[in-house]
């Protein structure tokens, strides 16, 4: 219901694009200083569309038949991915804790700051082989390996008596976060549902059927065995009477760590009706359950792991702890608690492309043929809601931050050790976090990022002889930071300066002054390590890093590597000076820091040494094929189609290179983009949904987002996506949801440039949708509407008042805000972006 306020507490201004940008963000910056309260919490700001809607399910009408068909639940801590079997059910496991390894020192020689300037002096004579020869002599950690993340382990469930199946169905509701199976057997319906609660931390799985005693199964936990038969972990299965099921374990060790992660997961039945009793064969200990009408059972576990630096915590005693305190707690009361606290998440944003066609109504794995024929974009809301679904249940206030496949883990040796890759996979997870409403989802990156500042402060000292803190292009659990895999990778160390570009754009998300105040330490020690070790290049007499690299990049890009005829691989050599990225990267450090400053009013001598140096950094070029030159050199090949598009890093996510206010930037870029190409890796295509949303070309957008959701089969083995949903890179990382959806929200809602603009780049494919409660920075949400490609209805909250700017296209107006009012568009002004000061209840 709406109701409308006599206020005039608004101003109404249409004033020309151009001055926007001239006084855009000393407004949005003004704003921000004047917002008196910190950090009110996001909240819901309109009516629709509705994101509980019967369309935010994904469904199927067979079982999964492999991980890529299981459909994942979870709660920042516990995952499950379920099968949805019948007679037999496969529902396995993950804790977010479960690493290799423990706590360690994974420093190398510690003779780094010795070579350092001989490492200099050979890259800036060119002689790059030497320079990695040496940078891999006395840089790299002492493995050049890190942890990895590691499945907890398997709850499998054996059936007897159902006979035939019919009218099967497998679900996830994605505003419940509970993964359903029906199928009627023997003139029964029975129901089974899945889910992590997250204020009870425990795996729930309720096993229900219409008919009295009609249950009947063999219940266990089984570990994981490694095929490759590399790790020392070791895990045992045992009864425990009355009628518990205790999985124990440890995990590999990994380099001489001196603690080994601990770990203990025990499940638990309560029967209605029925029987549930221990039973021990030769194999395996079970729980026998006969002739229940309802079942309801329960896994907690735990790990050994307290922080990065001590893994000594009694995971049995943890799980005890747990299962007490929900002792007695009625099925129907977890499941309500679970889903009221997803729903205070999940319900704040949705989108909506267009009324449901009859393909929305199809079965998730069978709407991609309908997407790519434009008959279901509803799929791209879907994939939208299903991003923030999986943010939600991966990275949770507390937790670990979503890893390379979030939460969720079938392998004991996982692609890239499932680990955080942070020269583009971390912080993609984390980019529709403040945008799509999940900020505190965001919480675990800034205490991984809290812990690093601390734990690479010694590779500072040890390889740089600098203050401050680094991270090279990859971390574990146990915030390993000296460079790994060899030069070419690990040269790159920008990846800290990166993050603290997440903790900066929480603040101008949420104007949370003492949240910037608590991360500021960080964020200084990051800037001091390059005040520190950024050189004069002899050339142009202009700051450059110096080892560094352009991720996993080097001239010529995938086809510079060769292979010899023994089957070893030739590569291009990596390491350079001042790549492009790091001197966007650092210069919006600089940047921020230098504003951080100012806002919380301190260190002037240290803000003055930023803008200097910021000054000085190294400009960026466009080369001779007319493209935004990856490197200092001209040396970009026209046939590098590389995944990684790092030099665009100014476009998106940062903000240097921007049509309004560096169009020969602009044009290089989108030159760049051509020569890459549109295919790539999931995460990569992700990456491009969102760069030519910042280029603001609605139907280049989409034509990312039609790549990013084609079907990915083990046939097509290319990127795209799984029929779970799930991202393939392939094999599936979970960057390529979450920067997808990310992707999608860009394309929408844009707020980079100190002003709020509608539908920037709307495709022509999606003449009609809706979106509601999407962030914009400076503390508003946004709802709004279009039709025809026309904007039609806007709502604006503010959260802490100030002056909101707001764009559709040629039209601009300018508010006053009070925070906690909402702000409508006026339907009558034609020709004119005009906001009455109504308000909504
Ligand atoms: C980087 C990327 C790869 C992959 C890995 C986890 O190495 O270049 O494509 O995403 O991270």
């Amino acid at each position: 219901m709406r109701f409308f306020s006599g206020s005039a507490s608004f101003r109404r201004a249409i004033v020309p694009i151009a001055s926007f940008a001239v006084f855009a963000f000393l407004i949005a910056a003004l704003a921000l200083l004047a917002a008196a309260a910190s950090g009110s919490g996001p909240h819901t700001a309109g009516q629709a569309p509705s994101p509980a809607s019967p369309e935010w399910k994904l469904w199927y009408r067979q079982p999964a038949a492999a991980w890529t068909e299981a459909l994942p639940v979870g709660n920042g801590r516990l995952g499950a991915m379920v099968f949805g079997g019948t007679q037999s059910e496969l529902i396995q496991l993950n804790e977010d804790t479960v690493w290799t390894g423990g706590p360690f020192d994974p420093r190398g020689t510690g003779a780094g700051v010795k070579a350092l300037p001989e490492i200099r002096r050979l890259v800036f004579e060119g002689k790059g082989k030497e320079a990695e020869a040496l940078f891999e002599k006395e840089m790299m950690a002492k493995v050049w390996e890190q942890a990895q993340y590691q499945p907890l382990g398997d709850l499998k469930l054996s059936f007897s008596g159902l006979g035939d199946i019919s009218g099967y169905r497998r679900e996830l509701e994605l505003d419940a976060a509970i993964a359903r199976t029906t199928f009627h057997a023997g003139g029964t319906t029975f129901v089974r549902e899945v889910f992590c609660s997250p204020p009870d931390q425990a795996i729930v799985v309720r096993l229900a059927a219409d008919k009295p005693g009609a249950i009947s199964l063999f219940a266990t936990l089984d570990g994981r065995v490694n095929a490759r038969r590399r790790g020392d972990e070791s895990w045992t299965v045992r009864g425990e009477a009355p009628a518990a099921i205790v999985l124990r374990g440890q995990t590999a060790s990994f380099r001489g760590a001196t603690e080994r992660l601990r770990y203990e997961a025990r499940l638990q039945a309560e029967v209605e009706g029925g029987t549930v009793e221990l039973y021990n064969s030769s194999e395996h200990d079970a729980l026998r359950i006969t002739g229940a009408n309802a079942v309801t059972l329960t896994i907690a576990a735990a790990t050994s792991f307290k922080s990065y630096r001590d893994a000594s915590a009694d995971p049995a005693a943890r799980v005890k702890e747990t299962l007490s305190e929900i002792a007695g707690k009625a099925y129907e009361r977890l499941r309500d608690d679970s889903v009221a606290d997803h729903r205070r998440l999940f319900l704040r944003a949705a989108v909506e492309f267009g009324p449901p066609g009859a393909a929305a109504a199809l079965p998730t794995d069978e709407r991609f043929a309908a997407f790519a024929a434009g008959t279901d974009p509803g799929l791209a809301a879907l994939y939208f809601q299903y991003g923030r679904y999986l943010l939600i249940c991966s990275s949770r206030p507390g937790g670990q931050p979503a890893n390379l496949q979030g939460l969720w883990n079938a392998d004991m040796n996982p692609a890239w050790g499932s680990k955080y890759t942070s020269n583009i996979n971390l912080e993609m997870n984390y980019w529709p976090a403040e945008v799509a409403n999940l900020a505190e989802c965001a919480e675990p990156l800034f205490a991984m990022i809290k812990d690093l500042s601390v734990a690479a402060g010694e590779t500072a000292r040890t390889n740089w002889g600098a203050r401050g803190w680094l991270l090279g292009h990859n971390t574990d659990i146990w915030r390993a930071t000296a460079p790994i895999h060899g030069a070419y990778w690990g040269a790159w160390h920008t990846g800290g300066a990166w993050l603290c570009t997440h903790l900066w754009e929480h603040f101008l998300f949420s104007g949370d002054r003492a949240f910037l105040a608590e991360y500021y330490p960080v964020i200084k020690g990051a800037a001091e390590f390059f005040l520190d070790t950024l050189v004069v290049h002899p050339k142009t007499g202009r700051l450059v890093t110096n080892p560094s690299g352009s991720p996993e990049n080097g001239p010529g890009g995938d086809p510079a590597w060769t292979r010899n005829p023994e089957g070893t691989r030739n590569r291009p050599i990596g390491i350079s000076a001042g790549p492009t990225m790091d001197l966007q990267i650092i210069g919006e450090l600089f940047g921020l820091a230098g504003r951080a400053t100012e806002i919380l009013g301190v260190d002037p001598d240290f803000r003055a040494q930023v803008a200097k140096a910021k000054a000085r950094l190294e400009p960026m070029r466009v080369g001779r094929l007319g493209q935004l030159q990856e490197w200092m050199d001209d040396v970009d090949s026209p046939d590098d189609h590389h995944r990684h598009v790092s030099h665009l890093w100014g476009l998106y996510p940062g903000t240097s290179i921007s049509p309004r206010t560096t169009p020969k930037l602009v044009e290089a870029a989108k030159r760049t983009l051509e020569l890459r190409g549109d295919a790539g890796t999931g995460w990569s295509m992700a990456w491009k949904i969102a760069f030519w949303a910042r280029l603001l070309d609605g139907d280049h957008t989409w034509e990312m987002v039609k790549r990013q959701l084609s079907l990915t089969t083990a046939l097509t083995g290319k990127g795209g996506t799984y029929p779970n949903l799930l991202d393939a890179h392939p094999p599936f990382q979970i960057d390529g949801n979450l920067g997808g959806a990310a992707g999608i929200a860009e394309m929408l809602l844009q707020s980079h440039e100190g002003e709020i603009v509608l539908l920037p780049a709307l495709p022509s494919a999606l003449p009609q949708g809706a979106f509601r409660g999407l962030r914009a920075r400076g503390g508003f949400e946004v709802d709004a509407a279009w039709e025809n490609g026309a904007l039609k209805s806007a709502a604006i909250t503010s959260r802490l008042g100030g002056t909101c700017r707001v764009r559709w296209g040629k039209l601009a107006a300018e508010l006053k805000t009070t925070a906690g009012k909402t702000y409508v568009l006026d339907p009558k002004a034609v020709g004119k972006l005009r906001f009455l000061p109504h308000f909504r209840s």
